[in-house]
């Protein structure tokens, strides 16, 4: 049995309850790229049907671009490695939706639950599938206020410990994007800007952060991830890929809805698992929906970025 010291899980054990869908079975076993993408964006991040025809255009991007994609989720219990566009459909119109991090994801198997999965939880079953590349929005992090509620994602320890790359446009504006990124530094996990010497901020191309290291190609991103496992170093590696500019929203712009979003989940008394769900609803109202169609074209880019990385890492 080979056990992958990074996660204390075994592939094998954990067989039973994964379902591959049949062209990313394909690929896996041609040594073809692959590119995982997350659903807690579909279930939790944006609305019906937004969130639908996002999650068929990334698949799309991805395809395109010459890689297979798989949308990872857990239905009825069983956690989905790639989804049939029946079942994506589904999962995006489902209300009662859980989402899922590494705390939850074994509660959704063994009680036959669905959910969406994180950042967190969509590495652990990448991984344990044999995804190396993974394509999200942005990652959770340190909430602003965190001295006080605790509040750090799971997303953080599982890019310590889970070999996936993580191609994301930097920690959401809500967070404390400095703490968040002390939290990473001290865990041993690479942060990468992506064609810049400043870390993205989700809906801006800038926040007021030097970006940790800096790579231009996705061929480099790929020989980085190779050398950390040569050199025997446990876990994920976060790339920050700024939105085109064409998309952003700018830092300043964003500050104020930021600011009032969280204003209202502290009088709400809104905590936990429902905060940035509840930020990102509160800012898509705020911003009339201009939060939203940023928050697509981010992910877009990075679903481009993942696949053209997952090619260099299958041509290695
Ligand atoms: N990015 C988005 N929308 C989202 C998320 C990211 O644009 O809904 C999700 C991701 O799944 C991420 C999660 O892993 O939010 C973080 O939640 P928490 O802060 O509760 O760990
Ligand atoms: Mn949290």
């Amino acid at each position: 049995m080979t056990r992958t010291k990074e996660t204390n899980m075994t592939p094998e054990t954990a067989r039973p309850f994964i379902d591959i869908h049949a062209p990313v079975a394909a690929a896996l076993a041609a040594g073809k790229p692959v590119v995982a993408l997350e659903s807690t964006i579909i279930t939790h991040g944006m609305p019906y049907p937004d969130n639908s025809a996002m999650a068929a255009n990334v698949e799309k991007i991805i395809s395109d671009e010459g890689a297979v994609p798989a949308t990872i989720a857990v239905i009825g219990g069983r956690i989905k490695i790639g989804l049939s566009d029946g079942e994506r459909e589904s999962l995006a119109m489902t209300g009662g939706a859980m989402k899922l991090s590494r705390a939850d994801i074994a509660y959704a198997v063994a009680e036959g639950r669905t959910g969406g999965t994180t950042v967190a939880a969509t590495m652990i079953a990448a991984h344990l599938a044999g995804i190396k590349v993974f394509a999200t929005g942005g990652i959770g992090g340190v909430h602003k206020g965190a001295e006080k509620s605790f509040d750090i994602s799971a997303d953080l320890d599982e890019l310590a410990r889970t070999p996936v790359i993580v191609v994301s446009a930097g920690a959401k504006a809500i967070l404390d994007i400095e703490k968040t990124l002390e939290v990473l530094e001290t865990r041993g996990v690479p942060v990468v800007a992506y064609g810049s010497d400043i870390v993205p901020a989700f809906w801006s191309r800038k926040s007021p952060y030097a970006a940790p290291l800096r790579l231009d190609t996705a061929d480099k991103i790929a020989r980085l991830h190779a050398t950390r496992a040569a050199l025997g170093l446990d876990g994920g590696l976060l790339v920050a890929n700024p939105v085109p500019e064409s998309d952003e929203i700018p830092t300043e712009t964003m500050a104020g809805y930021i600011e009032a979003a969280q204003k209202a989940a502290e009088a709400q008394n809104i905590s936990g698992k429902a905060v940035t769900p509840f930020l990102l609803a509160k800012i898509l109202e705020l911003t009339n929906g201009a939060s939203l169609k940023t928050n697509v074209a981010l992910v877009e880019n990075n679903a481009r970025l993942a696949a053209k990385v997952a090619i260099a890492l299958a041509k290695a």
